[in-house]
């Protein structure tokens, strides 16, 4: 199999899940034929059986908080932990979203970590070269900034519940569980290649210092791409605490759960890695999805397309002209075009799209609205230049992943 061939989201993932049970299988002493067999049989079935579990400890929510101030008009809280941006708060704001009003979903509390004792410790039977880095030879190495999206993969959670009417489990965020930034910091492979990354690595795992010791792995191509960041800055400010200071792993494209917080150690292995964030949460549970054992549903990498209203939920305007503006993205391409309906879904129209336009991040976007007094359901539906668009509705997982349907957003004129 090609390097890249494990870019493609479904390729890897089933790479992974043979060669995890690959190797179960081995140590209880199969050989590779009859292994093949058992595989056309469907693993799937047999493992929960045959093979051993693996020992996964359940991510429960615990009490925390979150270091910077979280005006309510600018947040939903959830839990103290879980902030959500405000829609409307970025109506009269560039194309970033500012540190101060970034989302924030913590599994804990914010880690507070003193940058003089801080180590980065990479390991592994991957690496040849175990070694540590202080934050200092972090920054001393070769470092870019890139300008991208960082979504949660529960982003859109709510509209299980208010559309089709079944709850799934976490937070209800509408749809402020994203933000873009300009994030800088040093390529991960600039740290592999100094660990002396072998060719038969498989998976690449940062690991968080909070208490949960979150963790996630990625393939070794995903971890190799010029892109996928160890971040020191956020904004052109010091990476906040919130956000994961001295280092948080940035892993474009991918769901926000990817992008380990307050990193300590990566763990680059020949062999696949799991984690309860890639087996027990963050998995699509659901009759319409298939598991990826040894994860209880399909395993999660890629975010999808999605647009938002720059208003508050619900909206209440003035009956009179207004500038509507909104923002669409796509883990996959860079946003085509943007249609909006004032009726709920009966008439659309162009939105005029606004610069930049960038891959991996947003586009801004704006319709001329004479609004009479009324109740009115916009909607926004957002197309990229893969033609990937968005769907009328998705089906249901018990996490509440991945929602990306075209919204009915409530607005009162009066
Ligand atoms: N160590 C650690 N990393 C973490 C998390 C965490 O709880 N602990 N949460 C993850 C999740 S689910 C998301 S969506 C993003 C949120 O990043 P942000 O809080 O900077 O917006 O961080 C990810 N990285
Ligand atoms: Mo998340």
């Amino acid at each position: 199999m090609r390097e890249d061939d494990l870019l493609v989201e479904k390729v890897y993932q089933q790479a992974r899940a043979d060669e995890f049970i690959w190797q179960k299988a081995k140590t209880l002493g199969m050989s590779r034929k009859k292994f093949l067999q058992f595989m056309t049989v469907g693993a799937g079935i047999a493992i929960g059986s045959g093979l051993p579990r693996l020992r996964l400890e359940e991510p429960a929510l615990a009490a925390g908080e979150v270091v910077k101030p979280v005006p309510p008009e600018l947040f939903y809280d959830y839990k103290g932990i879980q902030q959500e941006m405000r829609w409307e708060a970025m109506y009269d704001r560039g194309y970033l979203v500012p540190n101060e009003l970034f989302y924030v979903r913590n599994h804990t509390a914010t880690s507070k970590i003193d940058r003089q004792t801080w180590r980065l410790r990479v390991e592994g039977s991957g690496v040849s070269r175990p070694r540590e880095f202080t934050y200092e030879e972090l920054l001393s190495l070769p470092s870019v900034s890139v300008i991208r999206a960082l979504e949660c993969a529960g982003n859109g959670r709510s509209f299980f519940e208010s559309v089709q009417g079944k709850k799934a489990d976490g937070a209800p965020w509408k749809l402020g569980a994203i933000g873009v930034a300009e994030w800088t910091g040093v390529p991960l492979r600039e740290v592999l290649q100094l660990a002396g990354v072998k060719r038969t690595a498989k998976d690449v795992m940062p690991e968080g210092l909070d208490e949960k010791k979150v963790r996630r792995p990625m393939s070794l191509a995903k971890a190799l791409e010029e892109d996928t960041l160890l971040v020191y800055a956020m904004n052109g400010q010091t990476l906040p605490a919130d956000h994961g200071f001295p280092i948080r792993a940035f892993v474009p494209g991918w769901l926000g759960a990817a992008s380990i917080k307050w990193v300590g150690r990566i763990e680059v292995s020949e062999t696949p890695l799991f984690s309860t964030w890639n087996t027990e949460s963050y998995v699509l549970i659901g009759s319409d999805y298939q598991p990826n054992p040894p994860a209880k549903g399909t395993i999660i990498t890629s975010q999808n397309i999605k647009s938002a209203f720059e208003l508050a939920w619900d909206a209440k305007m003035s009956a009179s002209e207004h500038l509507l503006r909104g923002r669409s993205w796509s883990a996959s391409g860079k946003i085509a075009k943007v249609e909006v309906s004032l009726d709920g879904g009966k008439t659309w129209q162009a939105a005029r799209l606004r610069e930049p336009n960038l891959d991996g991040a947003w586009v801004r976007w704006d319709v001329d609205w004479n609004a009479r007094p009324g109740k009115y359901q916009l909607q926004a539906k957002a197309t990229d230049t893969k033609g990937n668009t968005q769907p009328t509705s998705v089906p249901f997982n018990t996490k509440g992943y991945l929602y990306n349907a075209v919204v009915s957003h409530p607005v009162t004129v009066s």
